[in-house]
């Protein structure tokens, strides 16, 4: 087997049982090539089992995560449905090693996008935007990691959530929007889309840039996740996490550790 094939086997595994393993930084000398051919590996692994790709997702657009992370280039990764879950859905936080969540700005691509088209006007390529959560789970020990392990484990990706989208002809402008992320109803994050490489709008071409570069492919009908506005929180192990974005709205999801499984169907 080749090494990405080696490690994505070791992360789909780790994934799947919610155990952490060593860095592959810590024991190899992994180039961002590698990294990359490894995340396409791990994700032909969750193909073949019957999952679909939804959309990417950026990472380390914001300072305020690369600040958190010590990674300070962008970053692309994969969604898949099995990924996804309805606004207000709930997330047992067992199958996660040690979940974070994180607010974030998703786009709704209306058209197939490559590296020829970052100089497209927005409104060509973009059909809708909405509030989102992403859930993150490094499958790295202490959720530490290199830029290329975290390349290598799909950008920490775990799960997302999408709110309701407003067409983009009607959102306005998304430079400067204030995002809140609250968790039982206290604020926990807050921040500003411009922390989102200055205007999230920028994650299409970024995202086209790095997907050329680095062999995905953008859909019309693909989800861009634009990267979090704000540092990421611990996932709660019981509570609703809300994310509110002025003007888009907000999103939900419910968090449990299967604990009030009892309670829950008399509800
Ligand atoms: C990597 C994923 C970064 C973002 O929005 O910046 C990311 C991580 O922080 O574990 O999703
Ligand atoms: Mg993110």
């Amino acid at each position: 087997m080749t090494a990405d094939a080696v490690f994505a086997a070791a992360l789909d595994t780790a994934q799947r049982t919610a155990t952490a393993i060593s860095q592959l930084s810590a024991s190899e000398d992994v180039g961002l090539d590698t990294a990359y051919a490894t995340q396409h590996a791990l994700i032909a692994r969750r193909l073949a089992r019957g999952e679909r790709i939804t959309g990417i997702k950026l990472g380390f657009t914001s300072q305020a995560k690369a600040q958190q992370m010590g990674v300070h280039d962008v970053i692309i990764g994969t969604l898949t449905d099995a990924m996804r879950l309805d606004d207000g859905a709930a997330f047992d936080r067992r199958s996660a090693i040690h979940p974070r969540i994180e607010p974030e700005v998703a786009y709704l691509l209306a058209a197939d996008i490559d590296g020829s088209d970052i100089d497209r006007p927005l409104s060509e390529v973009v059909a809708a935007v909405a509030p989102a959560l992403e859930i993150i789970d490094s499958r790295y020990r202490d959720f530490r990691f290199s830029l290329a392990d975290v390349v290598a484990d799909n950008t920490s990706a775990a799960a997302y959530v999408i709110g309701p989208w407003t067409p983009f002809v009607q959102a306005g402008a998304l430079d400067n929007r204030a995002v809140r992320l609250e968790v039982d109803g206290r604020i926990r994050a807050t921040g500003s889309t411009a922390a989102i490489l200055g205007d999230p709008g920028r994650a299409v071409a970024a995202a086209a840039r790095l997907a050329s570069r680095h062999g995905f492919t953008l859909r019309a009908g693909m989800v861009l996740l634009a990267g979090a506005a704000t540092a990421a929180i611990p996932l709660p192990d019981h509570g609703m996490v809300e994310a509110t974005i002025t003007g888009l709205g907000r999103v939900t999801i419910r968090t449990h550790d299967g604990s009030d499984s009892l309670q829950e169907g008399t509800r």
